[in-house]
């Protein structure tokens, strides 16, 4: 068994804070799960990455503040790596540690009993001048908002990230494109700290994990994949439990919605060189007409790239008017992370987005333009 009780420093018996100059690591002695967890080998990230990471983390006092922040319109791989990495930190004996993301503070029905949601706060009640700032499951800085002015005044900034289209904007980097959520980067660090897993750190990881996974099918869905999740259910969380929670649940005001919306999709067999578009939109009156919020769109990327005359899938949600947060799908055919980063979004192969305007016909037209040209050179 690893012996991470062993660490030194943290909380003395009875609470009381050792002197600082003690304090090395580990509040109260975390308690091994039994699993002598190596270090996962996660291509992209270089040792000396991890080094500066561990290093970063390990020089902070218990008082030190941290500030988690995880990019606009969070999903299940943003709010869960964060939350569950903050929960690894408060393991290791950090008390000051708040989490937020940019805009409004709506977390998504789906993730609001997550585990440490207790340390989320909007994004006004963020730390002015935390000692460390850890960014989950953000490419770009425009993702960030508002918070990007936190970047400067950090003395570490640590990036943990899996999209291809990274900029590469942290101080630190632990960027794996290769892997399928940033969960996977999230628990790499957490195993470098000696942070064993605990079923709160393991339901926020396996939220992450399954939905950035789409319930383990994407393509991404490595050994490693299932190897971590194997680890994650062994603390004891439910996967059926959690999946129907977050897959399975929903309002029935979403379902009428969702009705509309595919109901309204068209096909363009011809386009992406004859492989085939598929579209529909939703506005922000679909969303008054059934009194349902914008993360119930998320997920209806799903149905829409089901098509079988279509390599793309593309959704167009209204943010405001004449503002469209445009999702992109391919089954394999075309690459659709070049078509978001030149019209200004980012994202993976086969999976993308970017910010739209005009009409969404308007907005799915440059879309085409794009792979025609592509497909074209
Ligand atoms: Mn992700």
């Amino acid at each position: 068994m690893t012996a991470v009780s062993s660490i030194p420093g943290g909380m003395a018996p009875g609470g009381v804070p050792r002197p600082a100059s003690a304090w090395s690591f580990g509040g109260a002695a975390p308690v091994s799960d039994g699993l002598d967890r190596a270090p996962a080998v996660i291509g992209g990230v270089a040792d000396l990455e991890w080094a500066a990471a561990v290093d970063a983390i390990r020089a902070l006092g218990p008082d030190d503040e941290v500030q988690l922040i995880c990019h606009v319109n969070p999903d299940g791989d943003a709010l869960g790596s964060m939350l569950g990495f903050a929960l690894g930190l408060r393991r290791l004996g950090l008390t000051r540690l708040r989490a937020t993301f940019p805009g409004d503070f709506d977390v998504p029905e789906p993730y609001k009993g997550l585990p440490g949601s207790d340390l989320l706060v909007p994004e006004h009640e963020a730390y002015r001048a935390p000692a460390l700032v850890l960014i989950f499951d953000v490419a770009a800085e425009s993702r960030l908002g508002a918070l990007v002015e936190l970047l400067p005044v950090a003395p570490v900034v640590i990036v943990l990230d899996h999209h291809a289209s990274n900029t590469g904007f942290g101080g630190i980097n632990l960027v794996a494109p290769r892997a399928a959520a940033t969960s996977v980067v999230a628990e790499a660090l957490l195993t470098r700290l000696g942070v064993p897993l605990d079923a709160e750190i393991a339901e926020c990881l396996y939220v992450a994990l399954s939905t950035d996974t789409g319930s383990f099918k994407f393509d991404l869905t490595t050994p490693e994949v299932h190897e971590l999740a194997a680890r994650l259910i062994a603390t004891g969380i439910s996967p059926a439990e959690i999946s129907r929670r977050i897959f399975d649940t929903r309002p029935f005001g979403a379902m009428k919605l969702s009705g509309e919306v595919l109901g309204r999709a068209r096909l363009d067999a011809g386009a992406a060189g004859g492989r085939g578009l598929v579209w529909t939109w939703a506005t922000q009156a679909d969303l008054e007409r059934h009194a349902q919020k914008p993360y119930v769109l998320e997920s209806l990327i799903d149905p829409v790239r089901s098509v079988a005359e279509a390599d793309v899938a593309v959704l167009v949600k209204e943010m405001k008017a004449g503002e469209w947060a445009v999702s992109l799908r391919s089954k394999g055919a075309v690459d659709v992370s070049k078509v978001a980063v030149a019209l200004g979004g980012g994202g993976h192969r086969l999976a993308a987005g970017f910010t739209g305007h005009g009409s969404p016909e308007e907005v799915v037209q440059q879309v085409k333009d794009l792979l025609e040209g592509a497909l074209t050179q």
